[in-house]
């Protein structure tokens, strides 16, 4: 097992993967920016080591600096999370050639799935379906992409070849449109990723995006945790994961066959650690493979709910060389499990980015609560990383109790000083459509009926009626506290002790 572990990122993920560290007793080394000289992991790791100005190119993108960091301090693997280098081969090589373990895939895989291209050939070699598209062709000419534009048919995407996460992607309508759309693709794919290589896909509209987990050991044991329902987000921004998919519900033969795909999409690259196959899964049940995830995800927790492993301890094993203890016939998904993500933007206002001192934040707990935060009361969210805060992840055993446990710790939360989009969670759990399971990737967008400020005018008005009642209340409780006083037959001396007693 490892002496030390570097945590290469900030905010909640970080306190997540110090907390797996603690309780393998590993000590943990957390690093941060000027911005994140208060943060929450950097008072929970063993040790912190100052990395650079706020910007994340000057600090968590430094892979140079952070191996540096690790030798120096005696850390012989680092973990990095999700976002910044999780996903960059070059630095999963960088870690190996300074003898440190990167707690991930080989640089071989994460660049075999970092090409979308390149990822959909091999996928495919392996028997893994994909959306139509050009392929097996190599990188293309705008003249090219033009002329198979009309085999793949109206409408397509043009796809980024080194992208992910939707980011860069162009619809198109018609064939009139597409030298324009090409062009501008490229150009965003060149200025976004320095690679300026596209591709086509038929459009699948209105599909449902659901992913599985996928754990593999360097033994070659593969196994899937399920999958996780991701259709709810906004500009390709999941807002609000669950685990299972009330899509694939107790289509327990579809769940099954999308866990052997995946499995067999992580052998295709040799893949180690854990990963996340995307697929799009469309009315008829038919699923595509979209991308793979060769990191750990943001929505990991509503799996480890349902699943009962404990993710970040698993890849850390599986990196120290340590076996799968679990076979595939051991997995059973109990229960259902959801997960909020609490974003610091405001969801009346466009889902404006929000800034400023959280003066108080109480968290919600109870049965089946979990909250992975990576901030406090007192804590300053700055601008310079991105708005998730927490996440809240609730556990219940079937789908519409999950939603009412939800809800409780919804209203339980109090985050005061800045905005947050709890609001918008209130609304989605009270939506008919998402409460019967009815609803894809275009949902938020198209159906859910958006936040207006007619809602937050009501709450204002119940706040202003609520702060009035309490008002009155107090009033007439410290009245009743001045006659209960005087009626004591008790000297004062021995009622101020008992007060003071019950305040210890
Ligand atoms: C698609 C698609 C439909 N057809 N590809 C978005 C994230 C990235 N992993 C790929 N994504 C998609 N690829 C084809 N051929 C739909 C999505 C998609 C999506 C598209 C528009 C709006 C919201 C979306 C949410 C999830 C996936």
């Amino acid at each position: 097992m490892f002496n030390k572990i570097l945590i290469a990122n900030r905010g909640e993920i970080a306190v997540r993967i110090i907390r797996a560290c603690r309780e393998l007793d590993i000590p943990a080394v957390a690093l941060y920016s000027d911005a994140d000289r208060h943060s929450l992991h950097v008072r929970y790791a063993d040790e912190a080591y100052y990395l650079g100005p706020s910007k994340a190119s000057e600090s968590y993108l430094r892979g140079d600096k952070i191996i540096q960091l690790a030798k120096n301090c005696g850390a012989d693997a680092i973990h990095p999370g999700y976002g910044f280098l999780a996903e960059r081969a070059d630095f999963s090589q960088a870690c190996q050639d300074h003898g440190i373990t990167f707690i991930g895939p080989k640089p071989s895989s994460i660049a075999a799935m970092g090409d979308k291209q390149a990822a959909r050939a091999t996928v495919t070699a392996a028997g893994v379906p994909i959306v139509p598209g050009t392929d097996g062709q190599g990188n293309l000419t705008d003249k090219q992409l033009v002329e198979l534009a009309p085999e793949i048919g109206f409408p397509l995407l043009i796809k980024p070849s080194a992208g992910g996460g939707g980011k860069g992607m162009r619809e198109v309508q018609y064939l009139e449109e597409m030298p324009g759309l090409l062009e501008a693709a490229r150009r965003e794919a060149e200025s976004s990723f320095g690679d300026g290589n596209i591709y086509l896909e038929k459009l699948i509209q209105g599909a449902r995006h659901i992913e599985i987990q996928i754990l593999a050991d360097q033994r070659g044991n593969v196994i899937h945790l399920g999958e996780r329902e991701c259709s709810i987000q906004r500009r390709h921004q999941k807002l609000l994961e669950e685990a299972p998919s009330p899509f694939i519900g107790s289509d327990q033969e579809l769940r099954e066959r999308m866990g052997a795909v995946a499995v067999q999409a992580a052998r295709s690259v040799d893949y180690i650690n854990a990963g996340t196959i995307e697929f799009l899964v469309d009315e008829d049940k038919n699923y595509y493979f979209l991308e793979m995830n060769t990191r750990l995800q943001v929505e990991h927790p509503v799996t480890e709910a349902v699943t009962g492993i404990d993710i970040v301890k698993e890849q850390i094993r599986i990196a120290a060389g340590q076996p799968l203890l679990v076979k595939q016939e051991d997995i059973s998904l109990t229960g259902w499990a959801m997960e909020c993500r609490i974003n610091a933007e405001d969801p009346y206002r466009g889902f404006l980015p929000s800034t400023g001192i959280i003066t108080q934040s109480l968290l919600p707990a109870g049965p089946g609560v979990r909250v992975d935060a990576g901030v406090y009361s007192g804590y300053e969210i700055s601008p310079y990383y991105d708005a998730l805060i927490a996440k809240l992840i609730v556990h219940e055993s079937t789908r519409e109790k999950t939603i009412a446990r939800m809800k409780r710790a919804l209203e339980e939360y109090r985050i005061i000083g800045i905005r947050t989009n709890i609001p918008f969670h209130q609304n989605l759990l009270q939506d008919p459509d998402f409460i019967a399971g009815n609803f894809n990737t275009l949902f938020v967008q198209d159906v859910l009926p958006p936040l207006s400020a007619s809602h937050q005018d009501k709450t204002l008005a119940e706040i202003a009626a609520l702060a009035a009642t309490l008002a009155a209340h107090e009033q007439s409780e410290r009245a009743a506290l001045e006659i209960q006083r005087s009626k004591r037959d008790l000297s004062n001396w021995k009622w101020v002790s008992r007060w003071e007693q019950t305040r210890e």
